[in-house]
């Protein structure tokens, strides 16, 4: 279009940053050839640091640098500039006692202005970068259980001060059946001042994904841009989020988070160069992008950081785009998961997680939710999981399970998943193979943990199969009946079907594999990977007694017996291992 710059580097498509003292595009540094349009012009970088200067009209303007705490009223209040609150003698057991109302120091927090200032974080060049005069508006979304007053109203206060008005259509807060009476009767009340927040009280709890939804369904502006109950947004945070999305409505833009203190409320700067990832069996991450790969690609502090999963709290998003996603998983519950389920639907389904170095949001970590679950919450957590991975990770749910072992065995109703199913289809979202390719090649995840031939330490011969009867052979890595895979769920698998003992009689046979049968399940402790030269049992856990794999002296059949743990005809080697 005529005011946007579509950079067209090989298959990618990024946006170059405009300088804007002296309006140039530069040729970066991982492009050799660059296409752009100006006003329906095109133009060509070639090289690198070859420069195009822009026509004088952009329909662009420097990042509004709107910040009306700049000039406290009173600078010498605690927590001014961000700084650390010490707790004034004699106030400790206060501290003590009130920190459970949040799970941080409340104490200080009502000690220090609900409009501090901050100190501006952001990389040199954030404040000149320009961004598009017709950006979307956005609904600020914020939804809270039983959220501390002050924090929560410094939450308001700081998108109130910190952004463009224009842009903000309203600010929805979402009470999700809080049982704090202040909550109730007074934030009405106080929110009253403000026309553009509204506050909606949900009749019952709802749990912060459906209360996010709730908020959505009656959000009015062009993007969804969701916050925590208990941040403080810096200077110039919301058009950098805006601009990526009014680029392109498939990028979901989230700020750097920055730490506020839990314990002294200080506002602390944060690493820039760090990506959202998950490790198996699903949980959220930063993983830092090591220096040589900085150096290397010459990443600038300034430069989008694109990530697998996001941390789930912050961020904007087209609102039609977020609606014909499916918005989140409405059987998710209360806490957790959501973030993973977003992420993926977003990435496979043709869209992108960006994390955008100019807008920064302080948010309050805390050890513990202060809130209670209506059910267990490590069960319900679990349960979100297991509806994630169900819907969207294809084979690969084998790692989830494998790193998360007990997951397989809960008799939890984790719900219908017709309904996601179904629209993962429908969407034509890529597969979760695509996702980790391409979005998280870092991600150490094979689908087997070991594989090959089965080695014998005693006899050096493999494990093979006649028909359906394992027995022993001289090993021929080549034969494909001497070849297994050994799973995350820790079956022995040849084809579609794994090895298991005989009952009473404990020959070895194949059976028709079943994730969830354990008398299918061997446990091999994979020693194998540190030292390849050991060897080690192959165990049925499961079975009235322990029961482990043997190699006959004679040296042509097996079975499964009576464990031991010196005996080498018990001792095993899969041909690979791999670690993950
Ligand atoms: O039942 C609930 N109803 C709610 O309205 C439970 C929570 N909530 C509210 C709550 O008041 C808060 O405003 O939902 C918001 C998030 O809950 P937190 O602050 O207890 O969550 P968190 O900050 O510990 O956890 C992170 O992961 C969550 C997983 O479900 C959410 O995605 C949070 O938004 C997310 N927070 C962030 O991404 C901030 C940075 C954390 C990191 C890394
Ligand atoms: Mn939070």
């Amino acid at each position: 279009s005529e005011t946007s710059f579509h950079v067209f580097i090989s298959k990618k498509i990024d946006v170059l940053p405009i300088n804007q003292t002296n309006r140039t595009l530069t040729g970066g540094s991982e492009l050799t050839r660059v296409n752009i349009a100006i006003k329906n012009q095109a133009k060509t970088l070639n090289q690198i640091g070859e420069e195009i200067h822009l026509p004088e009209d952009l329909g662009m303007h420097p990042v509004l640098n709107l910040d009306v705490t700049l000039s406290p009223r009173n600078p010498k209040a605690p927590g001014q500039f961000g700084n650390p609150v010490v707790v004034p003698f004699g106030k400790e057991k206060e501290v003590k006692r009130r920190w459970k109302e949040g799970n941080f120091n409340v104490y200080l927090s009502d000690l220090i202005p609900l409009d501090r200032a901050i100190d501006d974080t952001r990389p040199s060049g954030c404040a000149d970068q320009l961004v598009h005069n017709n950006l979307p508006t956005t609904s600020i979304i914020m939804c809270f259980v039983d959220e501390v007053w002050s924090t929560l109203l410094r939450s308001v206060h700081s998108v109130l001060n910190r952004s463009p008005p224009h842009l903000i259509k309203e600010i929805l807060l979402v009470d999700d059946f809080s049982t704090k009476g202040y909550l109730k009767d007074q934030l009405d009340k106080y929110m009253s001042q403000f026309p553009k927040v509204r506050v909606l009280h949900l009749k019952e709890r709802h749990g912060l994904i459906r209360a996010r939804l709730a908020g959505a369904e009656i959000a009015t502006g062009d993007v969804l841009t969701f916050l925590d109950s208990h941040v403080e947004c810096n200077v110039g945070w919301l058009e950098p989020l805006l601009e990526r999305v009014y680029l392109n409505k498939k990028k979901v833009a989230c700020p750097v988070i920055e730490i506020i203190n839990d314990k002294d409320l200080s506002y602390m700067t944060v690493d820039n160069f760090q990506r959202g990832i998950f490790v198996w069996p699903m949980n959220f991450s930063w993983k830092k992008i090591p220096p040589e790969i900085i150096k290397q690609n010459k990443i600038k502090e300034t430069d989008v950081i694109r990530c697998p999963v996001m941390a789930g709290g912050l961020f904007s998003i087209d609102k039609k785009y977020f609606f014909e996603l499916g918005t989140y998983d409405p059987g998710l519950e209360v806490w957790g998961g959501e973030n993973m389920e977003l992420s993926f639907k977003v990435w496979m389904c043709g869209g992108e997680i960006e994390i955008i170095p100019c807008s920064r949001v302080g948010h309050i970590f805390r050890k513990d939710n202060p809130y209670s679950f209506p059910e267990n919450r490590i069960k319900t957590i679990e349960r979100n999981l297991i509806r994630v991975a169900e819907v969207w990770l294809d084979e690969y749910k084998e790692l989830f399970y494998g790193h998360g072992y007990h997951l397989l065995d809960q008799s939890l109703n984790v719900g219908n998943l017709t309904q996601q199913r179904e629209l993962r289809k429908k969407l034509g979202c890529k597969s979760f193979k695509w996702y980790l390719e391409n979005v998280f090649p870092d991600i150490e995840a094979p689908i087997m943990r070991a594989s090959g031939v089965i080695i014998n330490e005693a006899l050096g011969k493999c494990i093979s199969l006649e028909n359906t009867t394992a027995v022993l052979e001289e090993c021929d890595g080549g034969s494909k009946s001497q070849n297994f895979n050994y799973t995350w769920l820790k079956l022995i698998k040849q084809g579609d079907r794994c090895l298991g003992p005989v009952p009473v009689v404990g020959d070895l046979s194949l059976y028709p594999c079943d994730n969830r049968n354990k008398r299918l399940k061997w446990l091999h402790k994979l020693i194998g990977v540190l030292h390849p030269e050991q060897m080690d049992h192959l165990i049925l856990e499961h079975w009235k007694q322990l029961r482990c794999l043997e190699a006959n002296l004679s040296g042509k059949t097996l079975k499964a017996t009576v464990c031991d743990s010196m005996n080498p005809y018990q001792k095993w080697k899969f041909e690979k291992y791999y670690v993950g």
